[in-house]
This record gives structure tokens, sequence and C-alpha cells, in this order.
């Protein structure tokens, strides 16, 4: 059994919610009180953010250590959030969605983390509740955050490295570059140093980028992330969370146009000329008023903060880069052909195909660390040596996936002298030969097709 540091500081929990079912609202509320040290949990404080009906809170207020604050009118989850901070007397917050289940030892390893270093901020493991029978089923530790251009948040398998790392010791937080938004602890006078949550976004979503970037690219972040620390998923601690199919509110305005606002006010703040990317991902975000940023804009002055393209570089180099301003991705290109999947899957190999410029098959990208990605899969090298048949594989980083685009079009392995060859292409697929500057088929070009 794992000694805690004794001088752990108690938290207050944050849980705000919107029409949730009682069911589900006091599971929460007793996960937490039952599963968590006494003095750890100074008070839960629940934003009812006007449900229909207000004795589902009032209720619980009954509850031994339970607040209820209930706004005059629908806040949405961030404004809801910030009132439940701005109540809060502990020095750490935690937040939570209004139907998790906390489960044992679950506070402990997120309270370490953030007593060391305030400028951490940690999220649990998040395991599901199944929305059918409410049972709690564990999930894979060997995840972390992310997201793609359209800004929506995914979950991504680890590197191979990472899991390397995970498997000398399954205790290690890992770095992620998102966080999903619901589950987080953070130090309450660095949420408020970062400015909070933007609240002018409405009802749900595009918060967690907001936050996050905010949090990256900070500049004491910068010192934090080469020592190791700041956005974290703690392995030790898990929290489960019921993933439902719709919500169980409204969206006034449309969920859709919401979420969109939400998400291109963080994009106007925080991606600089790179909100270009997410407006060919999502078009129909151009055309959407995100009200007035001024402040946030301030923020970001007064912070100090990087630009996204220090974030890209130093904390999420896998994200492809489209290769200019138009479409989702390019084509590698030789002569008239290009770079094809063959409708091949997962360590198939690669042929070469007359360009048809429509994406599809023929989409591929070059990231800053040097996958060659067609969506999840990256074009690996899985033997040292010349003649070897390249396989679409997962990417997880390791080296074999690992090019350099040279000027003159070679793409070279970063280990070994070899190039991406065409030349045996119809009998074995593209092959990894000995790189020749003069060879026609190690020429490529990195095209985009909406060009
Ligand atoms: O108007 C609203 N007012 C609210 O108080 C709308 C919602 N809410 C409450 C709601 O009752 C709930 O407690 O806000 C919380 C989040 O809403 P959910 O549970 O409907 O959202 P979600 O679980 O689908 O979505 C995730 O993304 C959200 C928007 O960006 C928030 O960040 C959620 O906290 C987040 N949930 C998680 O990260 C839990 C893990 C799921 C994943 C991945
Ligand atoms: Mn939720």
């Amino acid at each position: 059994m794992k000694q805690w540091r004794q001088d752990l500081p108690p938290t207050s929990v944050i849980i705000t919610f919107h029409n949730e079912a009682r069911s589900t609202l006091l599971r929460t509320v007793v996960s937490v009180l039952n599963r968590s040290p006494e003095h750890l949990i100074k008070e839960i404080i629940l934003v009812d953010d006007f449900s229909d009906h207000p004795e589902d809170g009032e209720e619980l207020s009954r509850i031994h250590k339970v607040r209820v604050i209930r706004n005059e009118k629908r806040e949405g989850l961030m404004r809801s959030r910030v009132r439940g901070a701005d109540a809060a007397t502990a020095n750490v917050l935690t937040f939570l969605d209004s139907h998790c289940e906390c489960n044992a030892d679950w506070l402990e390893p997120l309270l370490e983390r953030v007593a060391e270093d305030p400028t951490r901020v940690v999220c649990p493991v998040i395991d599901v509740i199944s929305m059918d029978t409410f049972q709690y089923i564990g999930a894979s530790a060997d995840l972390r955050g992310g997201f793609d251009w359209s800004l929506v948040f995914k979950w991504e398998y680890l590197s191979q490295a990472e899991r390397q790392a995970r498997q000398k010791d399954p205790t290690q937080a890992i770095r992620t570059p998102m966080i999903a938004g619901g589950l987080f602890v953070i130090n309450k006078a660095y949420f408020e140093k970062l400015g909070k949550y933007d609240t002018q976004m409405d009802v749900w979503g595009g918060e967690n980028l907001g936050i996050v970037i905010q949090f990256h690219v900070q500049k004491i972040s910068f010192r934090v992330w080469q020592c190791g620390g700041s956005l974290e998923i703690i392995p030790c601690s898990r929290v489960g969370h019921v993933f439902r199919k719709r919500h169980p509110y409204s969206f006034p305005g449309g969920s859709g146009n919401v979420f969109a606002r939400n998400t291109r006010r963080a994009a106007e703040v925080w991606m600089d000329d790179y909100k270009q990317f997410y407006y060919n991902a999502v078009p129909l975000a151009r055309n959407i008023p995100y009200g007035n940023i001024q402040d946030r804009m301030e923020l970001k002055r007064r912070l100090h903060c990087k630009p996204f393209s220090w974030y890209l570089k130093n904390v999420y180099p896998e994200l492809v880069i489209p290769t200019s301003e138009g479409g989702p991705g390019g084509s590698l290109k030789q002569g008239t052909a290009c770079l094809d999947s063959m409708g091949h899957l997962l360590d198939g190999n690669v042929g070469l195909y007359p360009c048809h410029n429509t994406g599809g098959n023929q989409e591929w990208g070059l990231t800053k660390d040097g996958l060659i990605k067609h969506h999840d899969l990256c074009l690996t090298l899985p033997v040292y040596a010349k003649g070897t048949t390249l396989l679409m594989q997962i990417c997880d980083g390791s080296e074999n996936q690992k090019w350099r685009h040279l000027e003159g079009g070679l793409i070279r392995h970063t280990r070994i002298p070899v190039c991406v060859d065409s030349r045996y292409h119809a009998q074995r697929g593209i092959t990894a030969e000995k790189c020749d500057s003069n060879a026609e088929t190690q020429r490529w070009h990195l095209y985009n097709h909406n060009h």
C-alpha cells in the first residue's frame, strides 16, 4: 500500500448539472464521499444549472459537506463551473461530470501531482459506465487525448516508447496534448491565473480546447513541459463516466452551432494562422458569429503565451499539418502518379496509381516529427534493410516510422540510408531502396489536391 504525503491538500469538488437523472447524480456524490479520505474533501459544490426540478439539488444539500448553488437561468457548463470555482474554499479544485463513479483511491494520486507542482493539470483514467446497465467497465490506460483539425476531441494510442515506459512503471503520469474536459484537478490559484474558462462560451463544448491550449502555451509551462510536468493522465486514478448517445438537455441555438461557436472562439484566440486548417475541415464554422474575443486576446498577451506553432512543435508534433491552406491532407506525387493505399488496410503494403486528386486512398500527410500518415496508419519500414516492402501500421511514433523529406524529393529513413522507392511497385508495392538522388522512382512531391 502506498504511503501518501501527509500534507496532501484538501479539495473542493465541483459538479455542474442540468437535468441530470437523480440516480446518477446521487451515485456521483456518494462515490466522492465514500471513496475519498474524509479530510481531503473540503466540500462538494453542486451547481444546478437551472434544472427543471430544483428539488433534485435541494434534497442533496442535506448531505454532509454538500453545498448547492442554483443558477437563475440556464448558463451552460463553463459559466456554471466558473461559478462553482468562485464559490470554492479549498485551494485545489476537482471538476467532475454529474454522472460519474469515483473508484477506490482515485483522489490521492491526483492531489499528489498537483501538490508537487501547482502548474500541473491532472486527469484520471476515464472508465466506462454502461449506458444500458450502469455497470462499471474498465478502460485502457494506454491512451491519451488528442484532436484532428475539426478540433473534436479523440483518444489516441500512446507511442511505442510511451507504452514501453508504462510497462516498466505503470504508475507513471501520461503526458497528454488534450484532456476530455470533464474530469480534472487543478490548483485554484492557477486556474484563476489562467483566466478560468471562456465564460462567453455557451452550453457545452469547445472549452477543453480553450483551457488546454491556454494552459500549454503559457511561458511557465514551457519550463514545466521540459521538466516532464503539465497536462497529465494519472493511471493510478480511475473514475467511471456514463458516455451517452445524446444529451438530456437542449442546446438553445442548435447543438452544431453552439459547438462551432465555442470551438471557433478557441480557434480564433489560440490558433493563430493555423485556424485556417480548422475552417477548411469545418467550412460551416466560417459563418458562425463568435462574439467578442477582446478579453481573451488580452489574457493571451498578459500571460505571454507562446504561439500555436510552439504548441504543435513541442506538445503535439503528431498532428498532421495539411500541406497548404486547402483540403484535409495532401498526396505524394511522382509525375502523374500518386502514392496510394490501394484500399489495403492495417499491415498492408502501398502502391502507385494515377493521381485522381480527390484524396481517399491517395491522402497522405507528413507530420513535423517525420511520420508519413494515411489517417491513423503510418508508412513503416518493418525491417532495417534495403529492398524491404513498406507497410501501413498504426502510428506509434517508433523509429521505423520516421522519415525525412529531403530537398530534391527523396524521402529518406532517419536511421538507415534507404529511400521510399516505387521501382518494384507492380510486384511488391512501394519498397525502401538505397537512396539515389538520380532515381526518378525516389522523387516525391507533396501536393495539395485543391490546387
Ligand atoms: O447547459 C449545460 N449545463 C450543465 O451544467 C450542459 C451541461 N451541463 C453539465 C452536465 O450535466 C454534465 O455534468 O455539464 C456536464 C458535462 O455535460 P455532458 O456530460 O453532457 O457532456 P459529455 O460527457 O458528453 O462531454 C465532455 O465534453 C463536454 C463539453 O466539452 C465537457 O467538457 C464534459 O465535461 C466532457 N465530459 C468528459 O470529459 C467526461 C469523459 C468523457 C469523455 C471523453
Ligand atoms: Mn458527461
